[in-house]
């Protein structure tokens, strides 16, 4: 066999084998922010099988880019935890007990490389466009290549079926959102609606990012920024400790659902 025959095949046999063995997981994550990439470290860590769905090329979500792109965040002493767990490291910022800078691009790949490493996989360049819904249950995803969504041409999906749904997908909360639209579902929010993303307010928005994460309707859970406008907290810039609590939290949540 020649090396290009070589190369080709090895790499669509390995791909297929891997999407065919995670067409029917435990937990199937949309989004590969910071919050879900805990999640998904977490999750499969704790042995559950997992599948995360990434839009774009490069999953880490809004973490490269730092504050408006100087590609430093801010993380509190009550995160440093996860930090820790990931081999990130920070450094104390003077005059400002408990809290930590720490370089973007090390947060973004190391949180990358702890959730694959961990025995989650991560599926970039493909987009979730709906959910499957099935006698009053969500019962997994749908998916398709980015290219075909942002070309808008006219390609029918495919199907993951999982026992839990997470919704990662940051500020518009999309599978909220479809789940709200399209399956007419109420929510666990007080008006079974999206209640949608306040203005900044830092230390609000942090403890609300981690109070908002939780299961809003059975099987489907959210969290980061997706769970913040879900049920209206504020927003707080680039300060990232209530995401990575928030990939831990929903974590514990998923596994208790799923071992029951
Ligand atoms: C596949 C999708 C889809 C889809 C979206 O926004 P993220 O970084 O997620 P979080 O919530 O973990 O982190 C939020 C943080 O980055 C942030 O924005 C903060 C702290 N903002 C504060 C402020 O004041 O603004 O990542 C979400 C990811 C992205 O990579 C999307 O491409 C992806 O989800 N995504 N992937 N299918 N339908 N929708």
């Amino acid at each position: 066999m020649s090396i290009e025959n070589v190369i080709s095949s090895a790499i669509v046999r390995t791909f297929s084998e891997k999407l065919v063995s995670h067409l029917e997981v435990d937990v199937a994550i949309v989004g590969g922010g910071p919050s879900s990439l805990v999640a998904a470290h977490d999750l499969a860590k704790a042995g559950a099988k997992v599948a995360l769905f990434e839009r774009k090329l490069a999953p880490g979500g809004g973490t490269w880019g730092g504050g408006m792109l100087f590609n430093e965040v801010v993380v509190q002493a009550d995160a440093t935890d996860i930090l820790e767990d990931l081999g990130i490291r920070y450094v104390p910022i003077p005059n400002a007990e408990g809290y930590f800078t720490l370089d973007s691009v090390e947060m973004a790949s190391a949180l990358i490389y702890g959730a694959v490493h961990a025995g989650a996989k991560i599926f970039n360049a493909m987009s979730v466009e709906d959910i499957i819904f099935k006698e009053g249950k969500v019962g997994g995803l749908v998916i398709n290549w980015t290219p075909v969504e942002r070309l808008g041409m006219h390609v029918d999906p495919l199907t993951v079926v999982s026992k839990c749904v997470l919704d990662g997908t940051g500020h518009p909360s999309e599978i909220m959102n479809l789940a709200v639209n399209k399956a007419q579902i109420s929510l666990n929010t007080p008006t079974g609606k999206i209640l949608g993303e306040k203005p900044m307010w830092v230390d609000s928005g942090e403890a609300s990012t981690v109070d908002n994460t939780q299961e809003y309707f059975p099987g489907l859970f959210a969290c980061g920024m997706s769970a913040n406008n879900v049920m209206g907290g504020y927003r707080m810039g680039p300060i990232f400790g209530g995401m990575l609590k928030s990939g831990r939290k929903v974590a514990g949540l998923i596994l208790d659902n799923i071992r029951q």
